[in-house]
């Protein structure tokens, strides 16, 4: 499959959707363990909050049941005060075969007194929260298989727990938005949005783990010693503190990006719980106080992006990722800012249109690396995310573009983790599960319902 991936390009005809459909397929499902999808067999064994509810959204495609199914699992190793872990970990497979492993975060026992469930190891930190979306989604795509299976009703009250987590324990800020307290909790590990608070934080000694993801990647590709060091040192205080979020944390910085997927999260929350017959109002109060904080709080006026404030000092930092981006996706952003950050994702930061899909970080900064995980590759579900948002404000011509885009370079690099974006070659592995998730979706029916 490889080499027919490499040599072939894929133009708009329905031979070329067809066979790019048949290899997505192929790669989601041959990554299906039988309860959750993995977002990748050798470099990510297990199963990972947001990557899942990518996953989802393409599976509803091929099978409305298993997209259910992949939910439901994520959400069965739900902590009881509500976060949904960004890692469950699978107990066949060996402890060695990623790192961070269960026995560093210790869920079960450092986590007994916040909820952590006994019958599942899973990390203690948390990812995007973009699941409401894709339970929403994936219900819409079989509205008779979701009613028969009580889909709805299975998740609505976790997803309602995993948002009021959200409100309740991380505001750290204390003006109503959701703060990371770790930088694998964007998703975004080793953007260089996360430079200034990530070098505050003292390097765990580099003999104490070892790196099992350079056994898959080339090392070019992935984060740093120093920022693994740092990584490992930040997750091991907060497991140390028994996963309280009261306690003192050496990175604190409030996401965009998060947060905008948040509000987002929050409206298709209402959706579900209206269909349920629940009081939607509470998630609506939500995500409307969420849009108004994230507009005051994170917009970065000279730079026309948003941008994470630093919770340390309560300063915006000075820099512009694709996450800076994401508010685009929020049914109903105001116009104005809408206006702003297409101008922005078309400029000469990101070059829109003129480069391999959506640079993970501004082209212009000396910090941009075209080959280096966040820190410049595009990524197929921010790429998506942004065709989302795109297409909801109405810019048909730069989201088909988009479309385009995406569709060939997930085909010429076969179904790569990311690209680079001055070139479009694949980075890190290939056969990675969202690439293939977001090209199903993309190929689908537009008319069929979003
Ligand atoms: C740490 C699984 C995950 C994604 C993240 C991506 C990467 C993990 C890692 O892989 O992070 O969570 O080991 O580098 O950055 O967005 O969810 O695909």
């Amino acid at each position: 499959m490889t080499s027919l991936l490499r040599s072939g390009d894929v133009t708009d005809t329905d031979h070329d959707h067809r066979a790019l459909r048949a290899a997505a397929t192929r790669v989601l499902l041959g990554n299906w363990n039988g309860r959750g999808t993995v977002p990748s067999r050798s470099l990510y064994p297990h199963q990972w909050s947001w990557d899942s509810a990518f996953v989802a959204i393409g599976l509803r495609h091929l099978s409305p049941r298993r997209a259910q199914q992949e939910l439901e699992w994520l959400l069965s190793a739900q902590w009881a005060d509500g976060r949904v872990p960004h890692i469950v970990f699978n107990p066949a497979v060996p402890a060695g075969a990623y790192f961070p492993s269960p026995d560093f975060w210790q869920s079960s026992s450092a986590g007994r007194h916040r909820g952590a469930p006994a019958h599942a190891e899973t990390s203690g930190i948390v990812q995007p929260p973009v699941h409401a979306i894709a339970a929403w989604l994936v219900h819409r795509a079989d509205p008779r298989e979701s009613a028969r299976r009580g889909f709805l009703p299975r998740v609505a009250a976790r997803l309602d727990a995993w948002h009021r987590y959200l409100a309740d324990h991380r505001d750290l800020g204390g003006r109503g938005l959701a703060a990371i307290l770790h930088p694998w909790e964007p998703g975004l590990d080793n953007s260089p949005c996360w430079d200034i608070p990530l070098g505050r934080v003292t390097p765990a000694a580099e003999d104490s783990y070892r790196r099992v993801d350079l056994d898959h990647s080339a090392a070019g590709d992935r984060p740093t010693d120093l920022d693994y060091a740092r990584y490992v040192r930040l997750a091991r205080d907060y497991r140390d503190s028994g996963y309280d979020d009261a306690a003192p944390h050496a990175f604190q910085v409030e996401d965009p990006g998060f947060n905008a997927l948040l509000v987002a999260a929050e409206q298709a929350l209402a959706e579900i719980l209206r269909a349920v017959g629940a009081d939607p109002a509470p998630a609506l109060r939500r995500a409307e106080r969420l849009a108004t904080v994230l507009t005051e709080r994170l917009w970065d006026d000279e730079r026309r992006i948003f941008a994470p404030r630093d919770l340390h000092d309560d300063r915006l930092l000075p820099v512009a990722g694709v996450n800076g981006l994401l508010p685009l996706a929020v049914p109903g952003l105001p116009r104005p800012f809408a206006d702003a950050l297409e101008s922005t994702a078309t400029g000469e930061r990101f070059q829109l249109g003129q480069v391999h899909m959506v640079p993970s970080y501004d082209l212009t900064s000396e910090q941009f690396d075209p080959n280096r995980y966040w820190r410049g590759p595009s990524w197929f579900n921010t790429a998506w995310l942004v065709h989302r948002g795109l297409h909801a404000s109405g810019s048909t011509d730069a989201a088909d573009e988009l479309r385009a885009g995406i569709l060939r370079d997930a085909w010429t690099s076969g179904f790569a983790e990311y690209v680079n974006p001055r070139t479009g070659a694949a980075r890190g592995i290939r056969d990675f599960s969202w690439t293939a998730a977001v090209v199903l979706d993309l190929l689908s029916d537009p008319r069929e319902e979003r």
